[in-house]
């Protein structure tokens, strides 16, 4: 039995407990209080793990504990075993929380010290009581890898676990995933559930849940929040800043995670986040989100995998279009410079592309703003070569409903029509001048 254990076993200390401990620190003495933690199976062992009022989780090495007074003996609720379902109180909404992974379910490898996804999603829901308070929990864990390695093929087996969730009477759904891809799960989603009539909430977190510092209490919180509320659409819940103050909740074919580490990684782009959340209340930053109703969620999973993106860059070469054409592949998102510009001598491979049938579909590597073809020759020259102009959509949102495009069409026109058809906010029909870098 490891030291933590033995510790807890001793003291009669339950997982749950409200305790206030005093720990030697120098010549000193700090009095730390919070609920005791489940133990992590990876850790040595050495540290006993309490959540602060705050939310955030603070491992105390055993040996620097100096005593121990437990303030109020934790619920059944809190005791409940990592393996069973809460039983449901009445008057709560009922929320899904789907498990893909990510870092908001992984803690820290002690032995390496690297980050391995580990939490299912019972544990992720019972390391974060507090989220008790707002839904009854039907925690399932689908998939547990890292975001980068997800697939078209996986987001089909999300959404169809998000329709049976939905049509079988849930409230909402909450699904825990990794940050590096989640934007693009996100619009992926917004593109397959066809007849979205409730919540459908992405979150993941910045830092592992075993860290002091980790943002997963407060984000998991704040996404239950969401899915109990009246927004029809598929959202990301996270950070709204770098405090654990409030979150965004962001439409799913807008968001962008914008910063490789900070808490407040994501942002709309282009767009107004549709609410602000705290743990108690939401705030609603627009009014024009699709509302909740009665109806049944299809899943519309037609999706062509042989779809890329491609950026433009100073110097590029011609010959990387027609290695996609040559290798069979249906569509391209060309992130173009600017309003969407590409090299004069680009243009001849994108015409030659759009002949063998090849959607050629322009983003720009700018991402805030809107795309213009018709403002420079360049541009001019790339519509006559049959190129698509696609608004103001994020490059990777673009790219995603492409895939469910050409999973219906290839029809060039076709194609066209329905690329710049609007399905899930992912085309504004003017660009704010307040959106930029909000
Ligand atoms: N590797 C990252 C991912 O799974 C970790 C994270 O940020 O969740 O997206």
């Amino acid at each position: 039995m490891r030291k933590v254990e033995e510790f807890m076993r001793t003291r009669g200390l339950e997982v749950g407990d409200l305790v206030r401990i005093t720990k030697v620190e120098g010549n000193g003495r700090i009095y730390l209080e919070g609920l005791v933690m489940p133990p992590y199976e990876l850790s040595p062992g050495e540290t006993l793990t309490i959540k602060l009022d705050n939310g955030y989780n603070v491992g105390i090495l055993i040996d620097a504990i100096e005593s121990v007074e437990v303030l109020r003996k934790g619920g059944e609720r809190d005791r409940a075993s990592f393996r069973e379902v809460l039983p449901k109180r009445k008057g709560l909404p009922n929320v899904t929380i789907l498990g893909t992974g990510g870092t908001i379910a992984s803690r820290i490898d002690y032995k390496t010290g690297a980050v391995h996804p580990a939490f299912t999603a019972e544990e992720l829901a019972k390391a974060v009581p507090e989220v008790f308070e707002i839904a009854n929990l039907t925690p399932k864990l689908i998939m547990n890898i890292l975001s980068e390695d997800m697939k078209p093929t996986y987001w089909i087996k999300i959404a169809k676990e998000v329709a049976k969730a939905l049509n079988g009477g849930e409230d909402g759904v909450v699904i825990a995933h990794g940050t590096d891809t989640m934007g693009y799960s996100a619009a992926a989603l917004s593109f397959l559930l066809r007849g979205l009539n409730k919540p459908v909430v992405l979150v993941g977190a910045q830092r592992s849940s075993d860290r002091p510092s980790s943002d997963s209490a407060m984000n998991l919180t704040c996404a239950v929040k969401m899915a109990t509320s009246d927004v029809a659409e598929v959202m990301v819940v996270m950070h709204g800043e770098t405090g654990d103050t409030y979150c965004l909740a962001h439409r799913g074919t807008k968001v962008r995670k914008m910063h490789t580490s900070r808490r407040d990684a994501f942002r709309s782009i282009n767009d107004v986040p549709i609410a602000k959340i705290w743990k108690e209340e939401i705030e609603f930053l627009r009014s024009d989100y699709r509302k909740r109703r009665e109806g049944e969620v299809i899943v519309d999973d037609k999706m062509e995998e042989k779809v890329a993106i491609l950026k433009i860059y100073p110097g590029i070469s011609g010959e990387l279009l027609d290695f996609l054409v040559e290798a069979g592949y249906k569509g391209v998102v060309i992130e173009g410079t600017g309003l969407g510009h590409v090299p004069q001598e680009f243009i001849p491979h994108v015409q030659r592309a759009v002949e063998e049938g090849v959607a050629v579909c322009v983003t720009s590597q700018c991402l805030y703003g809107r795309v213009n073809l018709n403002v420079y020759s360049n541009g001019r020259k790339l519509l006559k070569a049959g190129a698509i102009p696609c608004e103001d959509m994020l490059p990777e949102t673009a790219y995603v409903k492409l895939m469910w495009v050409l999973g219906h069409t290839n029809d060039l026109e076709e194609v066209r029509r329905m690329m710049l058809t609007n399905y899930a906010g992912e085309i504004t029909p003017y660009t704010r001048p307040d959106v930029y870098l909000r």
